[in-house]
């Protein structure tokens, strides 16, 4: 049975985007309602848990957290982008979960007092982004076996890859990933992706 999907964000890309890359590559219509940061405070009684983005499926049911929702495309997608087996899910989300800290880790500096900003930037930069992307480059290393066929786990695009796709756009590391061959050919793939470069070329510009 099919269900009609609203997500719900701010009027941004940041941690909702996730989201909207697996509706394009599934191919998943839905609603993209963006809330404006200065209508947050009178909207933010609306959500589930007091925070952005969450789903609303067929206009009733309401559901947080951005990881939870990302599982959940991934899982419905036709083929679905959540793995094969057991194993390939887990090491999907190994990479997932490492992708959804570096995120965390990008905006962190954006809800730091004003003069505590730079430092937090800082050490993302020198210190947070490289060990974590270390982790994912060693992760993909590591499932990667003999396929080396440019997905970061399995042989298709997974949620594996389009969460490295936007960590690495949340944390403006884009050139920094020169340096990691199996993130740099995991971003490619999703670049590539037909149905992503669509929305890629579409999509609200701006943060
Ligand atoms: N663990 C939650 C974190 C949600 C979260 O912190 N969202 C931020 C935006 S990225 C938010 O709603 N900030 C506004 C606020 O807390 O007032 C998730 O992944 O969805």
């Amino acid at each position: 049975m099919s269900h009609e999907y609203e997500f719900v964000y701010f009027n941004a890309k940041l941690r909702g985007e996730t989201t909207r890359l697996l509706f394009a590559a599934a191919g998943i219509q839905y609603k993209d309602t963006r809330i404006g940061f200065a209508e947050w405070h009178e909207k933010q009684k609306d959500t589930p848990q007091g925070s952005l983005p969450y789903l609303v499926i067929d206009g009733r049911t309401k559901v947080s957290q951005s990881m939870a929702i990302n599982r959940y495309i991934a899982r419905i997608a036709d083929p679905p982008m959540c793995g094969s087996s057991s194993e390939e899910e887990l090491y999907i989300n190994e990479i997932a979960d490492t992708a959804a800290t570096l995120i965390d880790e990008a905006l962190k500096p954006f809800t730091v007092p004003e003069e505590k900003r730079q430092e937090v930037m800082t050490n993302f930069n020198d210190v947070v982004a490289p060990k974590l992307l270390g982790f994912l480059e060693k992760s993909i290393t590591a499932r990667a076996g003999e396929s080396k066929n440019g997905f970061a786990v399995g042989s298709k695009l997974s949620l594996a890859d389009i969460m490295i796709f936007n960590a690495i756009e949340c944390g403006n590391l884009t050139e920094e990933i020169s340096k990691y061959p199996g993130l740099k050919a995991s971003t490619k793939k999703v670049a590539e992706n037909k149905r992503i470069a669509e929305w890629l070329s579409k999509r609200p510009t701006g943060m």
